[in-house]
């Protein structure tokens, strides 16, 4: 099979950054998009050992230069074969009467305007050689909302919603279109919903064995590997012991999730 290049959203940490890894292993070249230019520079290096990487410094919040990213990559890396729409974060877990305005427009942006930036940037490629895979990295909270969840909640179930509308425009081509909803991963995702407060981050991963970053890796990678014929419209991934976005079996009690 021809070497296929991927481009990744939020690369630099988490989820990204496992998939990244997990795809140079595999020889799959990489188009890494990040906003710390320092940390997309460290894995750019590390990951050159495996593949063929450039490292694309924007805001996917920047239309501009979301555009600008995706018109200026050099030949080599200009056909994009997969797109994994992982770029997304939670910030602040508030009531919407106590709510910052600024967190909203945060992930509104980003969750879900950015998501679609990037993809209206990077299907005409995949429109015109007629072939791709777009994974969506939604939530559990794009299927169930929860308490003070409100607007990351509805930014991942707008993913949950594209995911479908993207399947639906798309179905003329040969481009697959897929979503994983994940509950509880260990990752920065709670670090930067709690604004840094590291002990109330470490908290909500207490108490049970939590989903890393690398077992959500392994399953885009399984969804993407799938002979031709066989698309995953979507599937919600839990730590064994979570049953909902409500319910968490943890060994002790924690007061903030
Ligand atoms: C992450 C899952 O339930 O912590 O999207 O919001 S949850």
């Amino acid at each position: 099979m021809k070497p296929q290049i991927a481009l990744i959203t939020g690369a630099t940490s988490g989820i990204g950054k496992a998939t990244a890894s997990l795809f140079a292993q595999h020889g799959i070249a990489l188009v890494l998009c990040g906003r710390n230019q320092t940390a997309l520079k460290n894995l750019q290096e590390t990951l050159g050992k495996h593949t063929k990487v450039l490292s694309l410094n924007f805001d996917l919040r920047d239309r501009e230069a979301v555009c600008k990213a995706v018109e200026g990559l050099p030949p080599d890396f200009q056909n994009i074969d997969i797109l994994i729409n992982n770029a997304g974060n939670a910030h602040g877990l508030s009531t919407l009467q106590t709510g910052s305005v600024a967190d909203w427009d945060a992930m509104i942006d980003t969750n879900v305007k950015g998501l679609l930036y990037i993809t209206k940037a990077v299907l005409p490629v995949m429109i015109r050689r007629n072939h791709g895979s777009i994974v969506n990295i939604g939530s559990v909270a794009g299927k169930e909302v929860y308490a003070k969840g409100n607007v990351y909640c509805a930014s991942k179930h707008a993913v949950n919603a594209l995911n479908k509308a993207m399947r639906l425009d798309l179905n003329e081509y040969d481009i697959r279109v897929s979503a994983i909803h994940p509950g509880a991963v260990e990752t920065n995702f709670s670090k930067v919903r709690f604004k840094g407060d590291e002990t109330r981050a470490q908290k909500v991963y207490e108490g049970y064995t939590a989903l890393q970053a690398a077992d959500i890796a392994d399953i885009i990678y399984f969804v993407i590997t799938r002979p031709p014929q066989v698309t995953i419209e979507d599937l919600v991934v839990y730590p064994s012991a979570q049953a909902s976005a409500h319910l968490l079996r943890k060994n002790q009690h924690s007061d903030d999730q």
